[in-house]
């Protein structure tokens, strides 16, 4: 049974199937796209879109997540290159993968063959990553920073939360868990966690990033906070490639009006 699924996938991988989705980060200060999450989706020709939960776990059963891993940020980053360069990638990567020494190596190859430089890559790592594996972590991580990439620790205040693992990793990012955002307007003891968590990322120079904003009343109290980023409904759901390209042009076009009728009333002041 699972052998048969392990097999099916493999044919969709190879057959082009496994699909990155984009999802916008924004600065919540002023509204500028910071870059994109990639998440990917199975177009399943009789299912129709699968989700990761679906075929994520099955992918490492079967010891697929290398390949699909490499096939998505391929295509990610082929998307990516079309971008303005300011744009970030940031890309997640399974806990089999922080034990597997050629991350970084098939990283960097998949990243090149999209025509992307590594410096426009964030490498999202969840904690249970490193449960029982911090020295194995540790050299890839300091392998993908080597090579330009940014490290963003995914999920923060969820499971492990160990303030040793923001100490002993070269993180950049730290991004607070949905669950926490979710409730932040509504009870006091999630905004206290955010504040504390936000303040532990300002303190450590870390960027900071609010998972799963859907409200305005939760974005205007995170930057009341110090948090410099968010990403979540209230910017855009995961779209694919062409909707993400859309999204960076309206998004420009948002920009440049806002900056005209300032410079305008700049010169009716004068
Ligand atoms: O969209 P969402 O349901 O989109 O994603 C669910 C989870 O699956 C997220 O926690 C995300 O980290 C994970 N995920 C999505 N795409 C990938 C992928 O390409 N590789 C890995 N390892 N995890 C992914
Ligand atoms: O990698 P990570 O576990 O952080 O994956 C992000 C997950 O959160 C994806 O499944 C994505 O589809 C989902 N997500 C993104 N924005 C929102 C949001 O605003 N609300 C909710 N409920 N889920 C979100
Ligand atoms: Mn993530």
């Amino acid at each position: 049974m699972t052998e048969t699924a392990i097999l099916r996938l493999k044919y969709a991988l190879d057959a082009g199937q496994i699909i990155p989705y984009f999802q916008p980060l924004s600065n919540l200060l002023t509204g500028e796209l910071y870059g994109f999450e990639v998440l990917s989706r199975w177009h399943h020709p009789t299912y129709g879109i699968l989700m990761p939960d679906d075929f994520i776990p099955l992918a490492e059963a079967g010891d697929l997540i290398g390949d699909l891993t490499e096939n998505v940020v391929t295509a990610a980053a082929k998307s990516a290159a079309r971008w303005p360069s300011s744009l970030k990638l940031s890309i997640n990567v399974s806990p089999l993968e922080l034990r597997d020494w050629s991350l970084p190596e098939r990283l960097f190859g998949a990243v090149e063959r999209g025509g992307l430089s590594m410096s426009r890559i964030i490498v999202e790592i969840t904690e249970s990553a490193l449960i029982g594996n911090l020295e194995t972590a540790q050299l890839i991580a300091e392998d993908l920073k080597r090579s330009g990439a940014r490290l963003a620790l995914d999920d923060f205040g969820t499971g492990y939360s160990s303030m040793h693992h923001l100490q002993v990793l070269p993180f950049d990012e730290i991004k607070v868990d949905a669950s926490f955002v979710r409730l932040m307007n509504r009870q006091r003891e999630s905004r206290k966690i955010v504040a504390a968590v936000v303040g532990l990322g300002n303190s450590l120079g870390l960027t900071t990033v609010a998972e799963g904003v859907e409200e305005q009343s939760q974005a205007d109290m995170l930057v009341g906070l110090g948090c410099e980023h968010g990403q979540g409904w209230l910017f855009g759901r995961p779209a694919c490639a062409e909707e993400a390209a859309k999204r960076i042009v309206e998004q420009q076009l948002l920009t440049q009006t806002a900056a005209t009728s300032e410079s305008r009333r700049g010169h009716h002041v004068s």
